[in-house]
């Protein structure tokens, strides 16, 4: 049997290491008037299916404050176990009828109920049925290269520079735009450089409307 010469091994480990380190992707949302849009999600599609599972993100929480979903829009990476805190004093019903990524978390005040895993990308639209202005929305993606935008309608993605060819897709319940418009194809390192930016043509929905007939992705 032949052993491994350690001066390749060396060699090969610190490829490796080059090899695993990420590209920073800045993109920036803006409205047909030029205006920032905050609380898009924006997420890298494709990419190291190898690396994406192996890759998870702890618990995260949607809580339940005066009695609105906290935070309105959430984005977890597929397979992410979310809690469901109720921090009011009054109880909550939540429910998704979002398929197949439905679920009931019956009656409840406090923390009785186990986290829900996520287990399939797409929207998941939440609601109570105490109280029917709470709305929320977890958006699950394949993908773990994400985020929302901040207040200046940017957000920075870490990509991992093994993909070259990979795609950036957005999404919020606000916008009205087509699918044409809200994915680009990022081919080459030097559009990594500058960034992408997606320029919305179409009027945006006000913040809290609530219009989940409209806006789902293509294979939703
Ligand atoms: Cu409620």
């Amino acid at each position: 049997m032949r052993s491994i010469n350690p001066a390749v091994a060396v060699l090969a480990g610190l490829l490796m290491a080059v090899c695993a380190t990420a590209h920073e992707l800045d993109v920036i949302v803006v409205g047909p008037d030029g205006v920032p849009v905050p609380d898009v999600v924006v997420f890298a599609e494709g990419g190291d299916p190898e690396r994406l599972e192996t890759a998870s993100q702890p618990d995260v929480v949607m809580d339940q404050l005066d009695t609105q979903f906290v935070p309105h829009m959430l984005v977890v990476q597929k397979g992410t176990a979310v809690v469901f805190p109720n921090s009011d004093t009054v109880a909550h019903h939540v429910y998704s009828f979002s398929k197949p990524n439905n679920f009931v978390l019956p009656l409840y005040k406090g923390n009785p109920h186990e986290p829900v895993v996520f287990e399939h990308d797409g929207i998941v639209t939440l609601g109570c049925n105490i109280h029917d202005d709470m709305l929320a929305y977890i958006v699950v993606v394949e993908s773990d290269a994400f985020g929302l935008t901040d207040a200046s309608g940017r957000v920075r993605l870490s990509v991992d520079d093994r993909t070259t060819n990979f795609a950036v897709r957005i999404w919020s319940p606000r916008i009205r735009d087509g699918e044409d418009l809200l994915i680009q194809q990022v081919a080459a390192p030097a559009s990594i450089e500058t960034g992408l930016t997606f320029a919305l043509q179409k009027r945006l929905r006000a913040p809290h409307d609530a219009a989940t007939d409209a806006v789902a992705w293509s294979e939703y």
